[in-house]
């Protein structure tokens, strides 16, 4: 599959002619017309722009930008985060990648990143769709110097991070839905994943898993998929630059983590509730005891989640998926 793959790569970039005719591609590859207009839709799906017109051809209009690191490293602008990266094109979960690299110990901002991942993952091992050469997905590993059960605070700090950038690189306005959600008229565009690992009083790594769609048309998501996600695309009716954001992200977070490590989480909370929509809303929280539903009062100074019942009571709820 990869050696046909090549071949037909090859021939779209060494012809002298512009247009490839189809039966050229046929009697190279030695398949049937078919089976070309098929590898030519497997191209398309993995990003590639094609033209096709009657009678002359395909033609290969543009590649797709990839995130490797030579794409990543050309004008990241941070000292730590990202300096370090491992690469996938396609990977199980970067997430696995990560926890592996940071129990061998590597160094703090150490980047895992993929162009595609076969079984990516969310909260309580729910499936994350990631799709190739898309969207943006990826794990960091930090070392933090703080106690374990402040950990869940590097999830809103990083909501707060790719929030920032997204409105930087895009002019897109989202949201942030307590804990790990990023949405678009309430369509989830991004996911993070805060993981890590400790014992009962030291962290050793905490892994942030962040998966962002980027350049998914309303078609690459299923059926389950479709009417609750989107794309930065989808909302901007433009292809956006993976590598760019990523840029964007780190530099963010770089900046926020240290600011945190230093000052608390104090002034991260602040920026994180000019983002939240989950506040001040009647919500419903399920948690893994049951479903609680309610006013979301606040975040506490710690970053769990505030919800007064509908008989006054007050529950602090630690991780949940919310509902709105
Ligand atoms: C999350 O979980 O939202 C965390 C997702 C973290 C993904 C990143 S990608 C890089 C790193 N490597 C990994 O393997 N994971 C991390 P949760 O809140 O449990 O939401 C999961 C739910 O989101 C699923 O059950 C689907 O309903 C939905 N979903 C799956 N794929 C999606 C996508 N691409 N876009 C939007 N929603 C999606």
């Amino acid at each position: 599959e990869s050696e046909i793959r090549r071949k037909l790569l090859e021939m779209f970039t060494t012809g002298e002619e512009e247009y490839v005719s189809g039966q050229k591609i046929s009697d190279e590859l030695g398949c049937s017309r078919t089976a070309v207009w098929k590898h030519i839709e497997d191209l398309r799906k993995d990003g590639y722009d094609l033209e096709a017109v009657r009678r002359k051809g395909y033609k290969l209009i543009k590649k797709p930008e990839l995130v490797t690191p030579d794409a990543l490293r050309l004008g990241l602008d941070t000292k730590k985060l990202g300096q370090n990266i491992c690469y996938r094109e396609t990977v199980d979960s970067t997430q696995k990648v990560a926890h592996r690299l940071a129990q061998e110990g590597c160094e703090e901002g150490t980047l895992v990143i993929a162009e595609e991942q076969v079984g990516g993952r969310g909260r309580l091992n729910r499936a994350w769709h990631s799709p190739k050469t898309t969207g943006i997905w990826m794990s960091l590993v930090l070392r933090p110097q703080i106690p374990p059960h402040e950990a869940p605070q590097l999830t809103l700090l990083s909501a707060v991070a790719i929030v920032q950038a997204i409105e930087e690189i895009t002019d897109i306005k989202v949201d942030i839905k307590w804990p790990n959600d990023i949405l678009i008229n309430g369509k989830k565009l991004v996911g993070i994943l805060t993981e890590m690992q400790a014992d009962a009083d030291q962290i050793h790594s905490v892994i942030i898993g962040m998966g962002i769609n980027v350049n998914q048309q309303e078609a690459d998501f299923n059926d389950e998929l479709s009417s609750i996600a989107t794309s930065l695309s989808i909302e901007k009716g433009e292809k956006i630059s993976r590598a760019t954001l990523v840029q964007a992200i780190l530099k963010r977070l770089e900046e926020l983590y240290y600011q945190y490590l230093k000052a608390g989480f104090a002034p991260i909370k602040i920026l994180w509730e000019a983002y939240a929509i989950t506040i001040g809303r009647n919500i419903i929280a399920r948690t893994l005891k049951g479903s609680i539903e309610g006013l979301a009062k606040g975040i506490t100074p710690e970053g769990t989640l505030m919800l007064e019942d509908l008989e006054g009571k007050m529950h602090y709820i630690y991780s949940a998926d919310i509902e709105l």
